[in-house]
């Protein structure tokens, strides 16, 4: 199995703490430029990463990939909730991820902008419900909504994007992961 994608990529980051203990290699690329750019034209038409190959099979998109492993290793699939969680975090993270190159554009915030007020709107809701789940016990196994959650919290501190303090449960399940297997080695800032 080769895992393709940056070591910066929230989305990337799940699959890598998904596979702990699996035998694969991580094919490291820079997305934007050059030769990794190259790569991801020819892999995915998509052009994001991740990209799983398994035996000449390619797979786009982390929601999928998980769910090829799930069957590969006959894992239990998820149950709706988890999923409706899955989709909260995906709208959360692809909202952050829009924030970011929108700043990197050189577009600036401006709350009166129909973007911005979407953005603005779907980072409270889904953070505010993220957040009442977590206060609820919905994130106390360390499973793949785990994963996820915490790899989107800790992308968007990564990036100084957000600092979560108006959700204390969120920061406060940021923070127990820290030394959670695989965490460290999969840091972004490495
Ligand atoms: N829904 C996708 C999202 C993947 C995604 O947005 N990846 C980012 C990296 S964090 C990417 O490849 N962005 C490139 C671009 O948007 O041009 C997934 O879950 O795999």
């Amino acid at each position: 199995m080769k895992l393709y994608g940056s070591t910066t990529s929230p989305f990337v980051r799940r699959i890598r703490l998904c596979l702990t203990g699996k035998a694969y290699e991580f094919v490291n690329m820079d997305i934007f430029s050059g030769s990794g750019r190259e790569l991801l034209r020819a892999k995915n038409p998509a052009l994001k990463v991740p990209m799983l190959e398994d035996d000449g099979q390619m797979i786009f998109d982390s929601r999928v990939i998980h769910r090829y492993l799930q069957d590969k290793f006959n894992q239990a699939p998820l149950s709706w909730d988890e999923e409706n969680l899955l989709t909260l975090i995906d709208a959360a993270n692809d909202a952050f991820v829009q924030r970011m190159m929108l700043m990197r554009s050189g577009i600036a915030h401006d709350a009166d902008k129909l973007i911005f007020t979407l953005q603005d709107e779907r980072f409270s809701t889904t953070l505010s419900t993220l957040e009442n789940s977590v206060q609820h016990g919905g994130f106390e196994q360390w499973n793949y909504p785990s994963m996820c959650l915490y790899c989107l919290l800790d992308w968007v501190i990564f990036r100084e994007l957000y600092s979560f303090e108006e959700y204390p449960n969120l920061h406060a399940f940021w923070h127990a992961h820290q030394n959670t297997t695989n965490v460290a080695e999969t840091d972004p800032r490495q």
